[in-house]
């Protein structure tokens, strides 16, 4: 069977106070029928997560985070950390996104550490990995994400406390996306590392595709083989157009 679908939106730095209109329509459109066949989880900027938590209350959809410190609390100034997260309502958090490892050099044993630091607080860690434009140009796309997770994901996992984030860093918010054939060669040699690692749960842990996911593309990447989501940013700021994507299940 395959796992059960999750639709995530990152929201990156964006949305204010008034942005709850559009996540309460996101709510409501989450209706008995999608409820049924997949979940959905909103990844606001920090300081909207009591905000739409509260809106969410009922709905079934989720919140996260969209990055936590490894560390629980402490001297670490304009951190967050995934107690913090998980007090305000979250129930996952982005972990490695490549714009932290790129604007914050995050390396793959802090998102590891912030992985497991998720998992410590109760939240459901969603790991990014991706090869770059060069990487990918130069035949290294499948060694670069073999490598990122090696170094990334913890120890163990079960299909409950690890989703797994594939976002070619060149189709990110580029509008240029990666095709059918090649987001299936990355999602399997992902799903074979989390068969490797972690047995039959690996077959259970969902990836999801992220990179320029828009209600045109969203039938085309999400029919792919292991494929059994999207991390949506962009288009997730808009509420029919990431309930569009949710109904491709
Ligand atoms: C990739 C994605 C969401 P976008 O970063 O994480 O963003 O859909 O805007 O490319």
């Amino acid at each position: 069977a395959r796992p059960r679908p999750l639709v995530a939106g990152n929201w990156k730095m964006n949305g204010l106070k008034l942005s709850a209109r559009v996540f309460a329509s996101i709510a409501q459109g989450y209706d008995a029928a999608l409820r049924k066949k997949l979940d959905i989880l909103v990844c606001p900027p920090a300081t909207l997560t009591v905000t739409f938590g509260v809106v969410a209350v009922g709905s079934g959809v989720a919140v996260g985070g969209q990055d936590c410190h490894v560390e629980a609390a402490g001297a670490h100034t304009g951190d967050i950390s995934a107690v913090q997260l998980a007090d305000a309502g979250a129930t996952y958090v982005i972990v490695g996104h490549s714009e932290r490892r790129a604007d914050h050099g995050e390396t793959d044993a802090v998102v590891r550490a912030k992985a497991l630091a998720a998992r410590e607080a109760c939240l459901t860690p969603v790991v990014c990995v991706g090869e770059t434009r060069a990487q990918r140009e130069s035949g290294d796309a499948l060694a670069i994400v073999r490598a990122q997770l090696a170094g990334s994901l913890p120890e163990t996992a079960d299909r409950h406390d690890l989703v797994v984030a594939y976002e070619p860093v060149w189709a990110i918010g580029t509008g240029l996306t990666a095709m059918p054939p090649q987001v299936a060669e990355v999602h399997a040699a992902i799903r074979d590392v989390l068969t490797a690692r972690y047995g039959d749960e690996g077959a259970a842990i969902r990836i999801l595709y992220g990179g320029s996911v828009k209600p045109d593309n969203a039938f085309d990447l999400l029919s792919v083989a292991n494929v059994d989501g999207a991390l949506v940013g962009g288009a997730s700021l808009d509420a029919a157009d990431f309930l569009a994507i949710a109904e491709y299940y």
